[in-house]
């Protein structure tokens, strides 16, 4: 059943998979991706930072097709022009990128926009700029993300949980050992990189990851 996505129901689902190719383990994103959607996963963010422009389009024209047909949403990271030329569902922002209102005059009125935030002031800023939901992070240390903050660890998560007023989803050093954790924090939406992408048996991963949600 596929589920509708809309700039609000964007991460109405437990977990939001994220590409890196160089912690792939020799496969490629559109691999990875399919062994993701073949596992029931329904929304995959493209993050890729060391790849030509044009690579990276013709990626995102593929992985758009993937979800599609599979009825998960896709967001594209950083370059917000790939995203509409895509026509991904979503585009994902960091602190330093353009403003949010910014990126909304680039995407229109149906493509959401999510921002990472590390802190609540960050996370009221996003909200009062008008993004459709916020990443809260990184809960875990991580070395996924060069230049990232040190962890914000639970209390931000919790804040967040009881007070951001928007949809968001918890990232950063979430592995299938510690998600209940995060879960039990108040997180629905779980964000992961590494956990999925450099496992041996991606679906398998994935069918464990869902049990200890569902059991948090
Ligand atoms: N954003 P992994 S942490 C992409 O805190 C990203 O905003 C973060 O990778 C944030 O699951 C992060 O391998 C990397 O730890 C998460």
């Amino acid at each position: 059943m596929t589920r509708p996505i809309t700039r609000n129901t964007i991460l109405d689902t437990d977990l939001y998979c994220l590409t890196a190719e160089k912690f792939s383990g020799g496969r490629s994103n559109i691999d990875v991706v399919r062994d993701m959607l073949a596992a029931g996963v329904s929304l995959v963010q493209y993050r890729e930072k060391s790849k030509s422009m044009r690579d990276k389009y013709e990626e995102c024209l593929a992985l758009r097709q993937m979800t599609r047909e599979a009825g998960a949403a896709f967001i594209v990271n950083d370059d917000v022009h790939l995203g509409v030329l895509t026509g991904a569902d979503g585009v994902h922002i960091g602190q330093d990128d353009l403003p949010v209102a910014a990126v909304r005059q680039l995407v229109g009125e149906h493509v959401a926009i999510g921002v990472s935030t590390h802190s609540p002031e960050q996370a009221q800023k996003a909200k009062a700029d008008g993004a459709d939901y916020i990443g809260v992070g990184p809960i875990f240390k991580t070395f996924t993300k060069e230049d990232v903050c040190d962890p914000v660890g639970f209390a931000y998560l919790e804040w967040a949980a009881a007070n951001a007023g928007l949809p968001f989803v918890a990232i950063g050093g979430i592995k299938a050992h510690n998600v209940a954790d995060v879960v039990r924090r108040g997180a629905r939406c779980v964000a992961m990189v590494t956990e999925i992408v450099a496992a041996k048996d991606i679906p398998h991963t994935i069918d464990t990851i869902r049990r200890h949600m569902a059991n948090a």
